[in-house]
């Protein structure tokens, strides 16, 4: 589930994050846009989102935290891909 990491999780990502709990299929979060928040903002939603993981089953704990602008993250959100295959 890409969530732009200057928003933070919305209503309607909650309401999918339901679906997808009650359907037990699995998820996981890739933040983008990171370079677009302050080293503070990042703490702020990493926190925000890891409160999320707690709350839903099927969310994987793992959270990625993606630049598309400057390549950050990207290697790893690869080889999490990688690594479901
Ligand atoms: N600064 C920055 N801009 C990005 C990044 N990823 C996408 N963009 C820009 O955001 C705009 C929308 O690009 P999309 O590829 O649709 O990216 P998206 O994540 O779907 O973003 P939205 O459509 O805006 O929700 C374009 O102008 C992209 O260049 C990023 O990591 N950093
Ligand atoms: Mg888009």
């Amino acid at each position: 589930m890409l969530i732009d990491s200057r928003r933070g999780v919305k209503e309607n990502d909650v309401q999918a994050m339901k679906l997808l709990d009650a359907a037990a299929v699995i998820y996981q979060i890739i933040l983008t846009k990171a370079d677009k928040i302050s080293r503070e903002e990042r703490e702020k939603v990493l926190a925000n989102v890891e409160g999320f993981c707690k709350k839903h089953q099927a969310l994987h704990p793992r959270v990625i935290l993606t630049s598309a602008e400057k390549k950050e993250g990207i290697e790893e959100l690869r080889a999490e891909l990688a690594g479901f295959i």
